[in-house]
């Protein structure tokens, strides 16, 4: 448990009470904080109260009692207009934070490395915290990745908390300096919870906040916008700049163009690893992810032979292009994290005969991007909200069945995959939307898929625990 005892006695409120609320007040708890706890939805309330965490109605109660407000992630605070209880902090000079402040204000020994970027970054945290473990370091892996941050273990000055950082938190976190913070690249995402590009931009470059030398930046250069800011922090040389990138050059830094992952930080270009080698790591994404976890912990000192070899032993992220069956030769691929056009196309992007199962609900962007994509779709499998602006998008350039839900999508997407007969057919969930829907998140999404797969008919391949057939 990580000691909050600096709010011993004192009143804090709690907003929110999903994952990482609950923990928050419950640390809080255990150090002597008086908890005020609440949540918008009365099924959460009833939930926290019966675990013992005590609510007060923040809406109704005397503000100037309080200091801090902990605030979940998920909750606005700023755009697209505040939330009341947030608005009511900022009206009585109350600090506004998250859970990941509270953790970087008890564990001040620590080091901190932080990754974000608007796609990759959960398989580029658990990586970082693969390799780290492996090569003997004391190391905590959370925050938006799934365990709350207040959930770790403490750390003393040989430890190291990998965190995944979401814009969202990113915001909240006022006092952590990352010894190496990792930016993987910016593709529109969460517009109205920042009030457009420049305020997610603006938020995900709070993760270089007060970075000074030996501290270092690992950035991706395959997008315009995170080329800008390496180009930016390079010139203004107050951390260590090391561009990333998995489908081009980069100068100085580490790359994977052509899928051999390559050492150039001591001018040297030196080959690490062939990336295609790596059943875990699919797809050029993964190259880039493969790039920065590389140049991270060889930051941190791990040697170069050790990193490949576990990347070679990586076991993969569930609901990151999971391989759950092999049933009858075609493969079924959980991909339920991908809750945008842009992840779905990094998953599109590995496969030529895809049953795609697309669909949730609808981000702003829509399936654009995806257009030079649809060859590789052998039928597209439509589901949830976004069924309508999906078929239209698709209309005319993809053969596509409007399931409604997701059992009936699976099931007519293993019959399609069973008629055709293609080779290398894959039934793909990869829905380009978030699952909110119809689920309660990607995870139960992922889930559900999993169960529903795991009972089709037909003859089932062996798979070892990462992944790999083994018939
Ligand atoms: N709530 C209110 N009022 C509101 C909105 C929400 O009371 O107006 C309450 C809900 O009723 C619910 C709680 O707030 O009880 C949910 O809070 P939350 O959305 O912050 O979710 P948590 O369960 O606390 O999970 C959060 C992260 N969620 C978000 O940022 C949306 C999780 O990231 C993270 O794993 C977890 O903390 C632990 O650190 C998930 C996510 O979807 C994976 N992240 C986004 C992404 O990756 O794109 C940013």
């Amino acid at each position: 448990m990580i000691d909050l005892s600096f709010f011993g006695g004192l009143p804090v409120a709690v907003l929110g009470l999903g994952r990482s609320g609950l923990s928050a007040a419950r640390a809080l708890m255990a150090s002597g904080a008086e908890v005020w706890a609440w949540d918008d939805d009365v099924e959460r309330r009833a939930t926290a109260a019966a675990g013992g965490i005590p609510l007060v109605d923040l809406t109704g109660c005397d503000w100037r009692e309080l200091t801090s407000l902990v605030i979940s992630p998920g909750i606005p605070h700023s755009h697209p207009a505040p939330h009341p209880v947030a608005a009511l902090a900022r009206e009585h000079r109350c600090e506004i934070i998250g859970d990941i402040e509270l953790l970087a204000r008890s564990q001040r020994d620590a080091s901190y490395l932080g990754v974000t970027g608007t796609n990759g970054k959960s398989t580029t945290t658990a990586l970082i915290g693969h390799i780290l473990e492996t090569s003997g370091r004391e190391v905590q892996v959370g925050g938006n990745l799934g365990t709350p941050a207040l959930d770790l273990e403490p750390l003393d000055s040989s430890g190291i908390y990998v965190l995944e950082m979401s814009s969202y938190q990113l915001e909240l976190t006022l006092s952590v300096t990352f010894d190496v913070a990792v930016l993987l690249n910016v593709t529109p995402d969460h517009l109205e919870r920042h009030g457009g590009l420049e305020g997610y931009v603006a938020a995900k470059r709070l993760i270089f906040h007060r970075q000074t030398r030996p501290r270092t930046a690992v950035i991706g250069v395959d997008d315009e916008t995170c080329r800008g800011i390496c180009r930016q922090l390079t010139e203004a040389g107050e951390q260590i700049v090391i561009p990333v990138s998995g489908s081009g050059p980069a100068q100085g830094g580490v790359h994977a163009d052509g899928g051999v992952l390559t050492d150039d930080t001591e001018g040297g270009k030196a080959p690490v690893l062939d990336l295609r080698e790596v059943p875990s790591l699919p797809g050029r994404h993964n190259r880039q992810n493969a790039a920065a976890a590389y140049a991270a912990c060889k930051t941190l000192g791990v040697q170069p032979p050790v990193i490949a070899a576990c990347l070679r032993s990586f076991p993969g992220l569930p609901h990151r292009q999971e391989l759950v069956a092999v049933i009858d030769g075609v493969s079924y691929v959980n991909d339920s994290k991908a809750t945008n056009a842009d992840a779905a196309a990094k998953a599109l992007a590995c496969y030529d005969a895809v049953y795609w199962i697309a669909g949730g609900r609808p981000k702003e962007t829509g399936l654009a991007g995806l257009e030079p994509l649809f060859p590789r779709i052998a039928r597209a499998f439509l589901i949830g909200e976004a069924e309508d602006a999906f078929a239209t998008a698709l209309d005319g350039r993809v053969d596509f069945a409007r399931c409604g839900d997701l059992d009936r999508a699976t099931d007519l997407a293993q019959a399609a995959a069973k008629a055709d007969k293609r080779t290398g057919a894959v039934v793909l969930l990869s829905p380009a939307a978030a699952s909110f829907d119809q689920f309660s998140d990607f995870e139960e999404r992922g889930e559900r898929f999993r169960t529903l797969v795991e009972a089709l008919p037909g003859r089932h391949a062996d798979l070892d625990p990462s992944g790999r057939v083994l018939q």
